[in-house]
């Protein structure tokens, strides 16, 4: 089985989308192992996007998913799961996002584009211990 991290962002939350991402992932066979709303402070934001630090969009994308609580969770699925995620996530601007993804279905802005998920199994790893350092 391969796990990866999810983050509804709070733009998901506030919008009230949680329930349609999330179904999507189960109606896909796909199982949730963890799940917390939670508040991102600043240094998990850190942690989490340190290969963000020192670009021109950096301070704004920590704001953005700290601004009020994200649903985080884990994924878990057979191999190669995390990429089966980011292929049903669309692209990063859902500008440009395949219709039937989540980005391109649900999103128009690059700013408020839903949900996070780990771009490799090592990045998977690094992100589920620093929101779930307990998950078995
Ligand atoms: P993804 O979330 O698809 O993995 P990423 O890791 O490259 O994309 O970037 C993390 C987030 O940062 C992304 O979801 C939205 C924001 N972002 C990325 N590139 C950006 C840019 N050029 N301008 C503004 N925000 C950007
Ligand atoms: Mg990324």
């Amino acid at each position: 089985m391969d796990r990866t991290l999810v983050i509804c962002k709070p733009d998901a939350v506030e919008r009230g989308l949680v329930g349609d991402i999330l179904s999507r992932f189960e109606r896909r066979l796909l199982r949730i192992v963890a799940a917390e709303l939670r508040v991102i402070d600043a240094d998990t934001a850190a942690q989490h996007y340190a290969e963000h630090v020192g670009k021109p969009f950096y301070d704004e994308l920590v704001t953005f998913i700290g601004r009020s609580p994200a649903l985080v969770a884990v994924i878990e699925g057979p191999e190669d799961t995390w990429k089966v995620v980011r292929d049903m996530m669309g692209a990063t601007n859902p500008r440009n996002s395949a219709p039937g993804t989540i980005r391109g279905d649900l999103g128009i802005e690059m700013g408020e584009n839903l949900i996070h998920g780990s771009d490799s199994a090592e990045s998977a790893a690094r992100e589920i211990a620093i929101f779930f350092p307990g998950l078995g």
